[in-house]
């Protein structure tokens, strides 16, 4: 097992849409064991394979809280069937877009399909956070990322200070890049 690097915004990479698993086999549990590891040490509660840039449709998940003991989930081919007309707002966060959150409005519940790492299909129907991290993870799959769903402006300043990290070489927005500065004088 092995903690891979994350790609950061705005590496292109993130926008490529990603290739269905043709077969469940020992390479991809080898990737899906490196993608928990990577996700467990960021921290972060999801990962889909293209943030560690492989272009496959494979997202790794753990919703279990602090004080539960670990419940970790492999989706692979997810895809949603079906979207509930009604909506929910959460704030999101994105190890490929570090110490940015944004509230998202999306489909308040979806039913999703996808297979176990035994190749076994199955259909669930999410509500709560595991609708909306399985919708922000399956996005990255289809090279969509949660800002953009937030408005032009905030999109437009996002892009530009992880640009100007990326030519520093610091990987993220420097801590006086992070917010609006309101100086006084
Ligand atoms: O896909 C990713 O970049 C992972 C992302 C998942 C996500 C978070 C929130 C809403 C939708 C999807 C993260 O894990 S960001 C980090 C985070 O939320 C977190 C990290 C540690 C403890 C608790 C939460
Ligand atoms: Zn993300």
């Amino acid at each position: 097992m092995a903690v891979r690097d994350i790609l950061i915004l705005p590496d292109k990479r993130l926008r490529l849409k990603s290739e269905p698993v043709k077969a469940v086999d020992r390479s991809l549990r080898k990737l899906v064991d490196d993608m928990f590891e990577t996700m467990y040490a960021a921290p972060g509660i999801g990962l889909a394979a293209i943030q560690i840039g492989v272009p496959q449709r494979v997202v790794t998940m753990d919703l279990a809280k602090k004080d539960e003991p670990k419940a970790p989930q492999v989706f692979i081919n997810p895809e949603v069937v079906w979207k509930a007309d009604e909506r929910a707002t959460y704030e999101e966060g994105c190890l490929s877009i570090p110490e940015y959150y944004e509230e998202v409005t999306r489909p308040s519940a979806v039913r999703v399909q996808y297979l176990d790492l035994a190749g076994t299909p199955h259909e669930i129907e999410a509500t709560g956070l595991l609708a909306t991290c399985l919708q922000h993870e399956i996005d990255h799959t289809n090279g969509v990322l949660f800002i953009d769903y937030i408005s032009k402006l905030k999109r437009d300043m996002v892009m530009k200070k992880f640009k100007k990290a990326a030519k520093l070489g610091t990987g993220k927005p420097l801590s006086e890049d992070k917010e609006p500065s309101h100086h006084i004088g």
